[in-house]
């Protein structure tokens, strides 16, 4: 059978899960949320990370449904853990176009009880590359029912600087690629000095993502950014292991 098969009927029979992250505030060094990342538990070919079938499930019209099921889910979850931890939801492009997202968002978070100000949604650069009109009011839309909106691998598209100007966001996640390219020379540091400061200077808040090494950990956090996220602190975990992660954190 072929992975399209079994992506139709995965969702009807449960095999999705998902894994968190967390998200750790760089000045008191805690968790200050979890980022949500769904994985296939297939019958057959073991735990699929996201990159294997959500392509697929895009390509094959199913994301929205997924996206819905995704957003109810971590909103569930959320709401079990201690008061003012978030959880973030990536959203894909078919997703933020669709008339029913706002709804979606609405309905997770009245049946999970979840304070719209916990959850955080995550889009790209390149979802809002469409239509800049559209995408201004969706986001208004959403930010008016409470929830914040993340920039996700900010720097990785096209005009991400005029992108931060013209769309109403709350947070830049800091593409991994420049913590990467810290480590490798002094400009790396300066590419993310620079966009701390403009970040700062609009009053956007900060996550840096794929932290690896304490001295990439200190390097951001001195230069001011809000958040790390990596493999320093916690690669993705299932939500069940949540409570012993924030145990082991206080
Ligand atoms: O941890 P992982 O390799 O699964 O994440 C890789 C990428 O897959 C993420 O950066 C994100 O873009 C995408 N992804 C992961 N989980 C989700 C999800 O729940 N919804 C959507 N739309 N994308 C996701
Ligand atoms: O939403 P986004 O595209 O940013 O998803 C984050 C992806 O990056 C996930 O696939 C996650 O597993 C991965 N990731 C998270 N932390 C690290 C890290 O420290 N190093 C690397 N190489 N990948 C990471
Ligand atoms: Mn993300
Ligand atoms: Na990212």
């Amino acid at each position: 059978r072929c992975l399209e098969a079994d992506l139709h009927q995965a969702l009807r029979k449960g095999e999705f899960e998902l894994h968190y992250q967390p998200l750790v505030n760089l000045a008191q060094g805690c968790i200050s949320g979890f980022e949500a990342l769904i994985r296939w538990r297939h019958p057959e070919r073991g735990l699929l990370c996201s990159d294997t079938f959500i392509p697929v499930a895009e390509a094959m019209g199913l994301i929205v449904p997924m996206g819905k099921w995704i957003l109810s889910r971590a909103c569930m979850d959320a709401a079990s853990w201690p008061e003012g931890l978030k959880v973030a939801v990536n959203l894909s492009a078919a997703q933020f176009s669709d008339s029913g997202l706002t709804d979606a968002v609405t309905v997770a978070l009245a049946t999970s009880r979840l304070a719209p100000g916990r959850l955080e949604l995550e889009i790209t650069e390149s979802l809002l590359l469409r239509d800049t009109e559209d995408s201004v009011a969706v986001l208004h839309r959403l930010r008016a029912s409470g929830v914040s909106i993340s920039m996700d691998d900010f720097g990785t598209g096209y005009s991400s600087l005029s992108y931060l100007l013209k769309f109403p966001i709350d947070k830049v996640k800091i593409d991994r690629s420049f913590v990467l390219a810290m480590d490798e020379r002094p400009e790396g540091a300066a590419i993310i000095r620079a966009i701390a400061g403009l970040c700062q200077t609009l009053g956007l808040a900060t996550t840096v993502e794929g932290i690896e090494t304490p001295e990439q950990m200190r390097q951001v956090a001195s230069q001011g950014c809000t958040e790390g996220q990596g493999y320093l602190f916690s690669p993705p975990r299932p939500a069940a292991e949540i409570p012993a992660m924030l145990a082991q954190w206080r």
